[in-house]
């Protein structure tokens, strides 16, 4: 496995990081996952734009363009051989001293991993997945940004740490007004009465690159979509729920809390919708070989 680390490619045992850097040391920095599918990067422009938002919010300098990033993601890939991968794009603010103060730090540090990602097991996209609700508030917008794909994860960690001792795969986190925010590693759309609903990005959560892929979606089928603030009552009341993710996709959601959703089986606009978006995934994103193939 060849990385990409600030400036080379290395092998993976030669891909270290200082313990002085900022990014360990107080989750400093900002980060992307994004997909290869079919010999194609998968939304790589909006990762792209996300990541340097998230780093301009953070006062984080990025030591390369946007179309320098675009090629290191493009040539890891390559050099790894991939079609199909889970990739991992890392800026960390840098090697500093052990305050937190990010002026100490005088350069960037930027990697890249080129991997595959172990997804929910099928059977939970075919039966649909049974998640909890969990106390952990999702953070408040401000204090630290959800907005902001982050180092930061530890807000998550503590709710999908809930979501494990409870033994489910999954967690829905609400924000600071009880409102329904999203998941640990995912957004959350209802399905009522043939409307597509979703939480604004108000509601304080990372506007994930495959909702907004879903909700285009959605639209060009001509279903209503609405992004608007909802409670667990609507949740537990929703003819459909699904997650949506780059590493999961789009998974439906059968049962919230032990309430079961509409059918108890994975409803007919989420069917539709993973059809649509495998559909999509053929046919996006920047061609890693001339050519358009390995
Ligand atoms: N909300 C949060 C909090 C996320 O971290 C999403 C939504 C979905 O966004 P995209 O752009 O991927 O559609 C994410 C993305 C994991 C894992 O191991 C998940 C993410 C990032 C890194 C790891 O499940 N989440």
């Amino acid at each position: 496995m060849i990385i990409y680390l600030n400036g080379e490619f290395v092998p993976k045992e030669k891909a270290v990081v200082s313990v002085f850097d900022h990014g360990l040391l107080y989750g400093d920095g900002v980060f992307e996952g994004i997909r290869a599918y079919y010999g194609r990067v998968f939304k790589l422009g909006e990762h792209l734009d996300r990541l340097y938002e998230g780093a301009q919010a953070l006062c984080l300098k990025i030591p390369c363009s946007k179309d320098e990033m675009r090629e290191i993601v493009l040539e890891t890939l390559r050099r790894n051989k991939l079609r199909d991968a889970y990739i991992r794009l890392v800026v960390t603010r840098g090697p500093g001293d052990l305050g937190l103060d990010p002026k100490k730090c005088h350069r960037a540090f930027v990697f890249c991993i080129t991997a595959s990602i172990v997804l929910y097991p099928d059977e939970l996209y075919e039966k649909g997945m049974s998640v909890i609700s969990v106390s952990t508030r999702r953070n408040i917008p401000t204090a630290c940004i959800p907005r902001v794909k982050s180092l930061n994860y530890l807000n998550n960690i503590y709710a999908k740490m809930e979501a494990n001792l409870a033994g489910m795969p999954e967690a829905i986190m609400l924000n600071n007004e009880g409102y329904v925010a999203e998941a640990t590693g995912d957004n959350i759309f209802i399905v009522k009465n043939g409307v597509l609903i979703t939480p604004p990005s108000s509601a304080g959560i990372l506007e994930g690159i495959t909702r907004n892929a879903v909700m285009d979606l959605a639209r060009e089928k001509g279903i209503a979509v609405v992004e608007k603030l909802f409670t667990m009552f609507d949740v537990y009341t929703a003819d459909e729920v699904f997650f949506t993710g780059t590493a999961a996709e789009v998974i439906p959601c059968i049962n919230v809390d032990g309430r079961i959703i509409g059918d108890g089986v994975p409803g007919e606009m989420t069917r539709e919708l993973i059809t649509a978006f495998h559909e999509l995934t053929k046919a996006d994103g920047p061609f890693i070989y001339p050519g358009g193939s390995a």
